[in-house]
């Protein structure tokens, strides 16, 4: 045969995949269950917030959204169709404690088991995320009180001990930033505040204490060994170019533009430059605190959509964020900047600053415009585009020896997209938000693809 022949044959097999990588798809209780008055469960923050007028996208609400809540049989069903091995889903906390403390809800427990079993059925391991920011609407103060950091770990005790006979891998909190800051600093998220520095980074200590406490909960009340970690979104400096200076600024802007969140959870304790740069505003930290936030864990979890360039710069702290230009292209969400770079720096960067003993990638995934053509189908091939791009990346770090065991796409589904409401498709499943039928897209054959040949293709 001629040396360039047209073959059949797929040439991507040198983006294979170490054995055992594990592939999954990512949602969340409030982004696709749905039936928010169901069997005891009380309202969220978010429920609170999507029904006060002019927050989300035309007043969308996620009182239906998949109704997953109903139909988790049939997203079992997709999710065993594509062929992955985990699944990673979100408790509501208020159906187990719909006050958010005191009285257990026997019916919330119940659903849950119900799913676990569905999944543990079709041989789908289970990840599952303990807060993913529907706060129950009881709690006096939400995250600006300390309380609700105890009552996290609370709830996060009673779901191991209740549900650890069929999980074995907790994530405590997803994405800080989004539950604090967004919440309690800008207002764009639930429960929509806009609160001075001193206050919004208590909140930040309290999310993070919520996350640790957590940590040392679950493993005190599972039934046997199980893995626990986060989901965390670092912001995910990439170098402008590698070249040992500006690595160095990298590495130094994952550490110091991470302070409140991440490094504080990896390192114990807020480092020096943060306490500096925020002075008298910096969070009043009780004893033992920092020992729980920094509680060792099983694995970091990492969500990763977007590159934050950063260049070596001549400023005492030595490194400056690059913005994008214009013209640098997004998807559908305009903060989704494509730079799949990011994903191989976000495992690179953590597991040079912290080395933890696993990485897994809790969400990748973007937003798409998708429409059904006059065939009836969906052909997604930016959204296709944009992941093959990252688990090329991401074929980097496993093939120089980072710790990362397996990927999460974000989403299984379309669904509720926080202030976006339906606005924003992220899903290799179309869903039809009045029907609630689910049709696979172009990625979602492509993504089962990829989980049968371990292979980018
Ligand atoms: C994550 N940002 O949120 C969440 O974990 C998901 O619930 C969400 O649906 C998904 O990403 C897609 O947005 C983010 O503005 C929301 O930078 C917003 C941002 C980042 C993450």
């Amino acid at each position: 045969m001629p040396k360039f022949a047209f073959s059949q044959e797929p040439h991507a097999s040198n983006l294979a995949y170490p054995q055992g990588f594990l592939w999954g798809c990512a949602t969340a209780a409030y982004q696709v269950e749905g039936a928010v008055h169901e069997d005891g469960r009380k309202p969220t923050v978010w429920d609170v917030f999507a029904h006060t007028p002019g927050k989300i996208y035309k007043n969308e609400t996620g009182d239906k959204a998949d109704d997953s809540y109903h139909l988790y049989k049939e997203d079992v069903r997709l999710l065993h169709d594509l062929g992955v091995q985990t699944y990673r889903f979100s408790i509501a906390w208020a159906r187990i404690f719909p006050d958010g403390t005191g009285q257990p809800n026997p019916k919330g427990l119940d659903y849950y088991q119900r799913v676990l079993d569905e999944l543990l059925a079709h041989n789908i391991t289970p990840y599952v995320t303990l807060f993913h920011w529907d706060l129950p609407a009881a709690l006096p103060g939400g995250w600006q009180s300390r309380d609700t950091s105890k009552a996290f770990a609370e709830y996060a005790g009673y779901v191991a001990k209740h549900l650890s006979d069929r999980v074995k891998h907790f994530m405590t909190t997803n994405e800080f930033t989004c539950f604090t800051d967004l919440g309690y600093r800008t207002g764009h998220f639930a429960p929509g505040l806009k609160l001075p520095a001193k206050q919004a980074n208590q909140v930040r200590h309290h999310g993070i204490l919520a996350h640790g406490l957590g940590v040392q909960a679950i493993r005190a009340n599972a039934q046997g060994p199980v893995q626990v970690g986060l989901a965390e979104n670092p912001t995910d400096y990439v170098p402008v170019m590698e070249t040992p200076e500006h690595l160095e600024a990298a590495r130094k802007a994952w550490r110091e533009g991470n302070a409140p969140f991440l490094t504080a959870v990896m390192e114990g304790r807020y480092i020096e430059s943060y306490l500096k740069e925020e002075g008298a505003n910096a969070p009043r930290v009780e004893p033992g605190d920092m020992e729980a936030i920094g509680s060792k864990l099983d694995f970091v979890g990492l969500n990763v959509y977007a590159p934050t360039y950063v260049r070596a710069d001549s400023s005492p702290r030595g490194w400056a964020v690059v913005n994008p230009p214009a013209s640098f292209p997004h998807m559908a969400s305009d903060w989704i900047y494509v730079g799949p770079e990011c994903i191989y720096w976000a495992v690179r960067s953590v597991s040079e600053l912290w080395h933890p003993p696993a990485i897994y990638i809790t969400e990748n995934g973007c937003s798409s415009d998708d429409v059904v053509n006059a065939a009836g189908q969906i052909e997604d091939t930016d959204r296709i585009m944009y992941l093959r791009n990252h688990l090329s990346q991401l074929h980097r770090a496993t093939q120089e020896g980072y710790p990362v065991k397996g990927y999460f796409l974000w989403s299984l589904l379309d669904n509720f997209e926080w202030d976006d409401g339906y606005s924003k498709r992220f899903g290799i499943h179309y869903v039809d938000f009045k029907t609630e039928k689910r049709l696979p897209k172009m990625s979602a054959a492509w993504y089962a693809q990829v989980i049968a040949r371990n292979t980018v293709v």
